[in-house]
């Protein structure tokens, strides 16, 4: 595995494929840390696999797992799903398995983003996050693919969705946060963006899911279905916080067109009610430092948006909510040619994410 400091993918003619082009496989890894997964995530285990087992009947899929859970990872899992023993501090593959860019000939290279666990010293959500920042290499190199060294900007791969034809979208909030590249402006983040990926369009929407503890990832508010076509969470509550945050990304996409000059058609994604932690839950979960990591009666940030697009299914969230019908038949509308399948993941939320964020695609190559 080669690493690469002194070219871009752009300059190399490699650029950042969307979720719905033509899968390889997926990575995931298995969770384990007792401050994120309650009663030391044996609940979240079982969902991780549920969910491993939904995306390897379309597609390959690959689990890390550390050395305490290998063993019960591979007893677990199916055969068809590959095991491999590699350390991290969690297990969130969207933010810190690489990012992989393709080029006209089908290679395809990695991108390691530093990773600071959403925010570093000024937010970030644990310490230390050594191990995480070691996953994106460790995946080029079991994959034997070469890798992009930028590790001198802060990225996790959920705050980004490309749509493949030239189009990144992000959310201010978040890419703008203090916690991650406050020395650089915002035509500098930019610039990186339209470098690394090769896109040449940023759609900054302002903000992400209300209590979004990662600065308010894209991955969970809004979503491309196909070029020129995104899902956006919302609700018609006026009395939710959300409503507000919903209309003033709607009317950021209304204003805006996509790197081909196209509008952007909006699907509204309804979200279920507000999902609270109970103190039940909370007792469940080991302190991070001194510090309690929830508190009874503290909203997720719920959302049917942290969906992932498999080759032939999307694999999309539950929460035993009465949306989660109407969300699925929405998806499921928009992606005729793949079968919707429904996990009820209310285990993986409250470690804080979704199944988009503890999965990452790795692009068909030849
Ligand atoms: O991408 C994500 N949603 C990760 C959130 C990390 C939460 C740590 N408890």
């Amino acid at each position: 595995m080669k690493i690469i400091k002194d070219t871009t993918p752009a300059e190399d003619g490699f650029r950042m494929p969307a979720e719905y082009e033509r899968h390889h496989g997926c990575i995931m890894i298995f969770p384990e840390r007792a401050d994120s997964w309650q009663y030391g995530g044996y609940a979240a285990r079982k969902a991780f696999v549920q969910i491993a087992e939904a995306i390897a009947a379309s597609e390959s899929v690959t689990v890390c797992a550390g050395a305490g859970q290998y063993d019960n990872a591979r007893a677990l899992l199916p055969d068809h799903i590959r095991v491999v023993e590699m350390s991290s501090n969690d297990a969130w593959a969207r933010d810190y398995a690489p990012t992989f860019v393709k080029n006209d000939q089908g290679q395809i290279r990695g991108i390691d983003w530093g990773f600071n666990a959403w925010g570093g010293l000024v937010d970030g959500l644990y310490f230390p996050w050594d191990k995480d920042n070691q996953m994106a290499r460790k995946l080029c190199d079991l994959l034997g693919k070469d890798v992009y060294d930028k590790r001198d900007f802060i990225l996790e791969g959920g705050s980004i969705h490309v749509d493949g034809e030239g189009t990144c979208m992000v959310t201010e909030c978040c890419l703008l946060s203090k916690g991650r590249n406050p020395h650089l402006s915002r035509e500098e983040i930019e610039r990186v963006l339209r470098q690394y990926l090769n896109v040449s369009k940023i759609l900054w929407l302002p903000f992400g899911i209300y209590n979004d503890e990662t600065n308010g990832h894209i991955d969970n508010i809004c979503a491309f279905t196909a070029p020129g076509e995104v899902v956006l969470a919302w609700t018609e509550d006026e009395g939710d916080v959300q409503y507000a945050i919903s209309r003033a990304c709607l009317a950021y996409l209304e204003g805006e067109a996509d790197a081909k000059g196209r509008k952007l058609k909006v699907h509204k994604l309804p979200l279920p009610k507000p999902v609270t932690i109970t103190e039940e839950e909370c007792m469940g979960l080991d302190a991070c430092g001194d510090e309690p990591t929830r508190r009874p009666g503290e909203r997720l940030a719920a959302s049917y948006v942290n969906f992932y697009i498999a080759n032939d299914r999307i694999v999309m969230p539950g929460f035993g909510d009465p949306a989660d019908r109407e969300a699925k038949e929405i998806l499921q509308g928009l992606f005729p040619d793949r079968e919707v399948v429904q996990i009820y993941t209310r285990d993986i939320l409250i470690g804080g994410g979704n199944i988009h964020c503890i999965t990452q695609q790795i692009p068909d190559f030849y």
